[in-house]
């Protein structure tokens, strides 16, 4: 290594210095300063939520059970008695179709971060769907289970 590099290495060590520090402490505190900036100008749908916040909101009110839940309730998904869950099952011509089915849901489930409770024996499938973090319905079980409806046309 050079002489000028050994002497830039010792003056760096010496006052604790680190190029890196000059830019990261920086941005560390922009992006800190932007959700606050949102936030403090009303704009907090911009700022970064928190997951937890994000998922409570979506969790149904009762006036949109009464709305979002008909459609699905009319093609057989039905309410459980004892637990705020939606249930109901698909059969399918085979195993093969019924595996089908489930990585098609597979795949919107991890893009949702949200995943069906489901029991499938050769071509029956069994799924439940309700949101843990809620304890009870979401606006995602409606979506998820108006995606299976559509692709089990
Ligand atoms: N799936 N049905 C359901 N409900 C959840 O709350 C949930 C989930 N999948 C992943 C997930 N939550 C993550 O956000 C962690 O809470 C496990």
């Amino acid at each position: 290594m050079s002489l000028s590099r050994n002497l830039y290495s010792a003056v760096c060590m010496a006052i604790n210095f680190h190029p890196a520090r000059l830019v990261r402490a920086p941005l560390m505190a922009i992006n800190a300063g932007a959700s606050s900036t949102c936030r403090a100008a009303g704009f907090a749908s911009l700022a970064a939520p928190s997951t937890n916040k994000r998922k409570m909101a979506d969790k149904l009110t009762s006036e949109e059970r009464d709305g979002q839940l008909k459609p699905l309730l009319a093609s057989g998904w039905k309410v459980q008695s004892n637990r705020d869950a939606i249930e109901k099952e698909f059969m399918f011509k085979n195993f093969n179709e019924a595996f089908g089915f489930m990585t098609r849901v597979a795949l919107l489930a991890e893009k949702m971060d949200h995943h069906p409770e489901w029991f499938n024996v050769y071509n029956k499938l069994q799924v439940t769907l309700s949101s843990h973090d809620v304890n009870g319905l979401s606006k995602r079980d409606i979506k998820m289970a108006t995606f299976m409806d559509k692709t089990f046309q």
